[in-house]
């Protein structure tokens, strides 16, 4: 292992722009970029190849509950694993406080696990789900203060918060400098539909997409929008999916609202027929909100180019296609008895990249979505970009190597991949975390429990600095 090395002649994709030239590491960090002097040290030729910051996914379930209770397939080791894999160095996944008696306890549960497993450096959304637990307002004031500077809220999923219970997150996230992350759907016309669909009959997969109709979405992204306009504070509205909610939050940007909006590749690359399989096949697929159509697949591209969208996450929510996970209550349950996610820690990356291969989107654009938009808005200052000063988490990628997707090729523990059959251009054969290779020639180097905790500052976006300059009007 060497922390000290130059990586020469590659092509280098970061914030400043498309260049060929040196980088130089020392110490696990970027010491100098362009043309570096010749070194006694380690140094990698990587003429033809393309080097970016490592991946920053800040959205990924790892060992947490379902909404039915059932644990997810993954581990800290096994999610962080497969991952490195795939170009990713930085992720945010979620500490629940349903996971232990306190909130504190629940912090340092998921602190225990991640730092005893993860392979690349993490942080914890903080998931409330009852603001009336004792000690809740404490303990999430005290979090927030040490750098676990973000928290999630749901609107559903039978952990969603009362309209004023979001006031009350709101007013400490504003106070105590926090980022509040919310699943927006509306949970009674969720409910209400799926109760119909299921009493006349409409019980497959294909039928979850029907369950939460796109207004579901729509409605509850305009009233988080609302609430993030009363409190002058930012709210990160998660997994967009539809065109109409892409359209309200860049109306509400162009306002000054700060709000902030995400997507996945599963919505931009998938529509609902990827649920249309026969019998429960298509459980492989569920996940809330369901993937869409080409058309909003179409508004979530002009989304991210115009800026009103953000960032690209996984929402990496690992469950097997067994009794463990997809299967729990037998192979002919119902949709609403079937656990929600798919996997994407280890194919965001590569996805997007592939996309940018074919002139889809730009480099600019590829390490914006995946590196530096979600380390700035989630508060990792040194991590996302390729600078002097910040972490040496870059990826060399071979961007002529192509790969087919094949039924059980990632290396989590999902034991499926849903992304079979596509071919993607471009792998990230070598990546380093902090300098040292945690992927080497497509295989793994790292070390379980190598990564560490990311203590976030407090938000540097003020709450009158409204984005809304930046952002045009499209005509749709
Ligand atoms: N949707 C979520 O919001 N979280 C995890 C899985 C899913 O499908
Ligand atoms: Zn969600
Ligand atoms: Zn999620
Ligand atoms: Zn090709």
């Amino acid at each position: 292992e060497h922390t000290n090395l130059v990586i020469r002649n590659a092509r280098i994709l970061s914030s400043d722009g498309d260049r060929i030239g040196d980088v130089e590491v020392g110490d696990g960090k970027i010491k100098a970029i362009g043309d570096v002097p010749a070194t006694t040290g380690a140094e990698i030729d990587a003429e033809g190849y393309v080097l970016t910051p490592g991946g920053v996914d800040v959205h990924a379930h790892i060992e947490q509950m379902s909404g039915m209770g059932l644990m997810n397939a993954d581990t800290f080791e096994t999610a962080t694993r497969s991952a490195a894999l795939g170009g990713t160095t930085s992720v945010i996944s979620f500490a629940p406080q349903s996971a232990a008696p306190s909130l504190a306890h629940a912090v340092e549960d998921y602190a225990g696990r991640a730092s005893s497993g993860a392979m690349i450096d993490y942080a914890f959304h903080i998931i409330l789900n009852d603001m009336k637990a004792e000690n809740v307002v404490d303990d999430l004031t005290a979090l927030i203060a040490v750098g676990h500077r973000s928290i999630k809220i749901f609107t559903t999923y039978n952990i969603q918060l009362s309209d004023r219970d979001i006031c009350e997150v709101l007013g400490i996230a504003k106070e105590a400098g926090a980022l509040v992350c919310v699943h927006a759907e509306n949970d009674g016309l969720i409910g209400w539909t799926k109760d119909r669909l299921l009493a006349s009959g409409k019980t497959q997969p294909k039928h979850h997409a029907l369950s939460h109709p796109r207004l579901a979405e729509i409605e509850a992204v305009e009233r988080l929008i609302r609430f993030a306009e009363y409190f002058a504070t930012p709210v990160m509205l998660f997994h967009i999916s539809t065109h109409e909610a892409v359209n309200a939050v860049r109306h509400a940007r162009a306002r000054g609202v700060p709000v902030w909006a995400e997507t996945c590749p599963h919505y931009l690359f998938m529509t609902d027929a990827v649920l249309d399989r026969p019998g429960i096949e298509g459980a492989k697929w569920m996940c809330s909100p369901p993937q869409r159509t080409t058309a909003d697949q179409d508004a979530l591209w002009a989304g991210l180019s115009d800026g009103t969208l953000d960032l690209v996450s996984s929402d990496h929510a690992p469950y097997r296609f067994d009794e463990s996970g997809k299967l729990s209550n037998g192979k002919n349950a119902d949709f609403s008895k079937i656990a929600n996610g798919l996997p994407g820690l280890e194919v965001r990356m590569p996805l997007m990249f592939d996309a940018m291969q074919h002139g889809r989107i730009s480099p600019m654009e590829f390490v914006t979505w995946c590196c530096t938009n979600p380390a700035r808005i989630h508060g990792l200052p040194r991590k996302g970009d390729i600078q002097i000063g910040l972490d040496a988490d870059l990826v060399l990628w071979n961007p002529t190597k192509h790969h087919a997707y094949g039924a059980n090729d990632l290396h989590d523990n999902v034991g499926y991949n849903p992304w079979v059959g596509k071919t993607i251009t471009g792998y990230p054969e070598t990546v380093f975390l902090r300098g040292y290779p945690i992927v080497k020639n497509g295989a793994l180097e790292g070390k379980v429990g190598q990564g560490r905790w990311i203590a976030r500052p407090a938000p540097g976006v003020s709450t009158t600095a409204a984005p809304a300059p930046e952002y045009v009007e499209a005509t749709t």
